[in-house]
């Protein structure tokens, strides 16, 4: 049996033949598993002989099989390779496709490179934020009207959602001191009902400058260059007076609406003007929550909504988009 198996193994021209090979002699119905049934009718002498032939046999035929399964194997590939026919080494692998960034991501990053540019450090603050930071520090003690404007998720523990990227202000004064040059970039969240134009979670930018002699000159150069780098050509703006308890003077700085080119349309509410900058000095209450010497330093703050920018650039009319999470609208915006 040995020799006339080793014999049909290496006369085999294809891994099937082999395959059939295998079960013929090793199956389970196979000739030397048949020769093994024989074992029970033998005595103990003749069963410890034959049994020891019969597994030596059974692993040299083994091995002596997938040696032939691996030479096949390779002539097979060497074959198909020099007859050029359906295999083909140099065919570009499978193309996976990549992510792409969010549009207001994309834009955030713009920003953070503009103003490290421009020496400003970048900060952040909890998202979950303490009443403390988001209101009293701002100058909005409890009770104040203006912590009507900003409508509050409030958690269990007492804390909230903050409504804005201002409490980053006085966080960064206390652990920087001045003179200090910081943007905050970050999600925050108001409970209001949505349109083309509002969230109840969106994304603004924070932005702080306090030094000796800092001025309303100083805040609008910087505003302009900031809008005029992102947009890459002049942006019509419009400044008017603004309230916030945390600046004085306080201004709203608006931005020509890019949508309809200032004629109206829903998503500046027909006015021409998108709300996109509000800013001004910070009020001196605020410097001494943030431990700041109000006869040494003056500083400036500005408040971005982030979200509504990359909406202007990118000409998406409505807000809803943005956090929609579908990707056909967000891979319009891939960036390799
Ligand atoms: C503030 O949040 C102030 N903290 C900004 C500020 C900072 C003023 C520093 C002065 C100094 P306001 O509530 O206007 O201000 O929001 C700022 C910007 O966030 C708005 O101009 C708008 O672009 C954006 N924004 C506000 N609410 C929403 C909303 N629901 N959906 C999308 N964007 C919003």
């Amino acid at each position: 049996l040995r020799d006339a198996a080793i014999g049909r193994i290496k006369e085999a021209v294809n891994s099937a033949e082999v395959e059939e090979l295998r079960v013929k002699l090793l199956g389970k119905k196979g000739e030397l598993t048949e020769m093994l049934k024989d074992l029970k009718n033998m005595d103990i002498e003749e069963r410890k002989q034959f049994g020891q032939k019969a597994n030596a046999l059974k692993t040299e035929l083994t091995e002596i099989i997938e040696g032939k399964f691996k030479e096949l194997s390779v002539k097979d590939v060497k074959k198909s390779l020099s007859s050029g026919s359906n295999f083909d080494i140099s065919l570009p692998g499978t193309n996976f496709k990549l992510g792409s960034l969010h549009p207001v991501t994309i834009v955030q990053k713009e920003i953070e490179r503009i103003f490290t540019g421009m020496g400003f450090n970048i900060v952040d603050g909890p998202e979950a934020e303490e009443e403390f930071f988001n209101f009293e520090a701002l100058n909005i003690p409890k009770h104040h009207p203006a912590r009507d404007m900003q409508d509050t998720y409030w958690l269990e523990n007492g804390s909230l959602l903050r409504t804005h990227t201002s409490p980053c202000q006085v966080r960064a004064m206390q652990k920087y001191g001045a003179p200090l040059k910081v943007i905050a970039p970050g999600r925050c969240f108001r409970n209001e009902s949505t349109d083309a134009s509002h969230e109840n979670t969106f994304f603004q930018l924070e932005g702080m400058m306090i030094d000796k002699n800092v001025s309303i000159a100083n805040l609008i150069y910087v505003m302009k260059l900031l809008l005029s780098e992102v947009f890459q050509r002049d942006v019509k703006i419009r400044l008017r007076p603004g309230f916030f308890p945390f600046v004085e003077p306080g201004f709203e700085l608006d931005l020509n609406c890019m949508i309809c080119g200032g004629k109206g349309c829903p998503t500046c509410k027909h006015s021409g003007w998108i709300e996109l900058l509000p800013c001004g000095m910070v009020h001196p209450n605020v410097l001494r929550y943030g431990g700041i010497d109000t006869e040494e330093y003056t500083g400036f703050a500005f408040g971005l909504g982030l979200t509504r920018l990359a909406m202007m650039k990118y000409g998406i009319s409505d807000i809803r988009v943005l956090n929609s999470g579908d990707l056909r609208a967000m891979e319009q915006f891939s960036v390799r």
